[in-house]
């Protein structure tokens, strides 16, 4: 081999290791989003994040790896708090319940028949209240919520049709209820004999008998498929519920302002892609149902708010409350 052959042949192999070593420099360099959620890949607030996903690829292209883990196939309901904190996982949309673990204050919007519709819920979240709520959350969970979610309203969905008209009707109905003290008193609120399960074992859990009923908003009973294994929807209406859009702080910390932007601007599109959908299938979904064969019934709603209210009012969840908070979450227009 000539000299200069010699040359040409090592600096092609030392062009060849350089990209060899540069592609998984580029790929390190990527920020890794690791999401986890229970959310059924059919449900809105399953579908809002390729919605995230593909914010981000379009606002920052190359610059996020955005890693969508649905039907709780990385982390089990409830556990993403834990996972964030250790470092396995950077984003989830946690709820309420999940938060009031490590905030107490934060177990009033776990309670029934507070917010008053997905408007007032937005309002709440995205005013003072949920700004002082949240900064909470960041101090004592280490995550940064960076959109509420509406995820609907919550309502009984029967195995056995039965007549509901006021809590007295669900006595011995065993109602499933996700597996936290916050969600067994809401059930227990509703007259019902709350039973907790994972989400991913109610289909199977209605189905075989094991629970009598469970409790979701619509839209998440038609994509999870509930109606196939129910008979009945009371429409008592007893949760606004919502979820929350968090990442770890230790992600978020890490990221320059401008990535800060384009990633809130991702979560707050995904939030406005479910959040419009899910109104708008909620207020059609009714017909659907009934297309399927269930009864669709309402009950006797203020009885429901009445007993409810009288169930939190004196107890140990509500002595967690801040003094004026409620007034303030009632006052909010
Ligand atoms: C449920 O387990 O019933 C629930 O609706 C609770 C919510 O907080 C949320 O975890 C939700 O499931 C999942 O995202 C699945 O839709």
């Amino acid at each position: 081999m000539t000299l200069s052959l010699l040359r040409r042949s090592l600096l092609a192999a030392t062009a060849a290791i350089c990209a060899a070593e540069a592609m998984p420099a580029l790929a390190q360099n990527k920020v890794l989003l690791r999401i986890s959620t229970p959310a059924v890949p059919d449900d809105w607030h399953g579908k809002m994040w390729t919605v995230f996903k593909e914010s981000l690829d379009k606002s920052a292209p190359g610059e996020f790896d955005v890693q969508i883990n649905l039907n709780a196939a990385l982390f089990k309901q409830g556990t993403e708090p834990a996972a964030m904190a250790r470092g396995n996982l950077e984003l989830s949309s946690i709820s309420a319940f999940d938060i009031a673990k490590l905030v107490p204050e934060f177990s009033i919007f776990t309670a029934g028949y507070i917010i008053r519709d997905p408007d007032h819920q937005q309002k709440v979240f995205n005013g003072p209240i949920g700004e002082e709520m949240y900064k909470g959350v960041a101090e004592k969970m280490d995550v940064t919520i960076l959109s509420p979610i509406y995820l609907g309203t919550r309502q009984v969905n029967l195995r056995e049709a039965r007549n509901v008209r006021t809590p007295a009707d669900l006595k011995g109905v065993k109602l499933r209820m996700p597996g936290s003290k916050e969600w067994l008193f809401l059930g227990e609120a509703l007259g019902a004999t709350a039973t907790p399960l994972a989400f991913g074992e109610v289909y199977l859990g209605l189905k075989t008998g094991t629970v009598d009923g469970q409790d979701n908003p619509l839209p998440t009973v038609r994509a999870a498929k509930f109606y196939e294994v129910t008979k009945q929807l009371v429409l008592t209406n007893h949760l606004v519920d919502g979820i929350f859009i968090a990442i770890s702080n230790k992600s978020w910390n890490a990221m320059s302002a401008a990535q800060k932007a384009k990633v809130k601007a991702a979560a707050q599109a995904a939030a406005a892609f479910n959040n419009e959908n899910r109104i708008k299938e909620e207020a059609q979904i009714v017909d659907f149902f009934k297309q399927q064969g269930l009864q669709v019934t309402t009950p006797d709603v203020e009885a429901f708010r009445k007993a409810v209210q009288a169930a939190y009012a004196p107890s140990d969840i509500a002595k967690s409350w801040p003094k004026g908070l409620l007034e303030r979450i009632n006052a909010t227009k």
